[in-house]
């Protein structure tokens, strides 16, 4: 029982450790992003809010960006965030994105189409949100609901 609790007290100091070394450093995001879209620099902010290192990108027309990438065109929204080889299209929430590094499935991305309220980078000021969808996808189109949001 002693030796039980000891290893699990070493386990817990490592995850912490591994914990603060991700904070510091943080997985980096490339986020194309238009220039005057307000909601894509929403988007922005609220993954540097949850660690992540974004280097932006700002271009008039995404759409070469988003074909080069693989975002199927029904699931496109405004900004494209690309981060270790995943193509993240739209407000697709930072934690959802962490899943995915974690659980690396073979997919060639997340989205969530158009611009669902209350998103991140779509927050209203009422407080209103609209429920929504993360999708996986291919470069064939939609795959399945990764997760629900609401
Ligand atoms: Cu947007």
């Amino acid at each position: 029982m002693k030796v039980r609790t000891l290893a699990l007290v070493s386990l817990v100091g490592v995850a912490a450790a591994a914990c603060n070394q991700a904070q510091a450093s943080g997985p980096e995001v490339t986020a194309y992003v238009t220039p005057t879209c307000s909601c894509c620099a929403g988007w922005v902010e609220h993954m540097q809010d949850s660690g992540f290192t974004v280097n932006v990108v700002y271009q008039d027309d995404l759409t070469a960006i988003k074909d080069e990438h693989g975002v199927p065109r029904e699931l496109r929204s405004c900004h494209l965030g690309v981060v270790d080889g995943y193509a993240i299209e739209g407000h697709v929430p930072a934690d959802v994105v962490t899943r995915l590094l974690s659980e690396r499935p073979e997919v060639v991305g997340l989205a969530v189409p158009g611009m669902p309220m209350g998103a991140p980078g779509m927050e209203m000021p009422g407080g209103r949100v609209d429920p929504y969808e993360v999708y996986t996808f291919d470069r064939t189109g939609p795959q399945a609901v990764y997760e629900m949001r609401q």
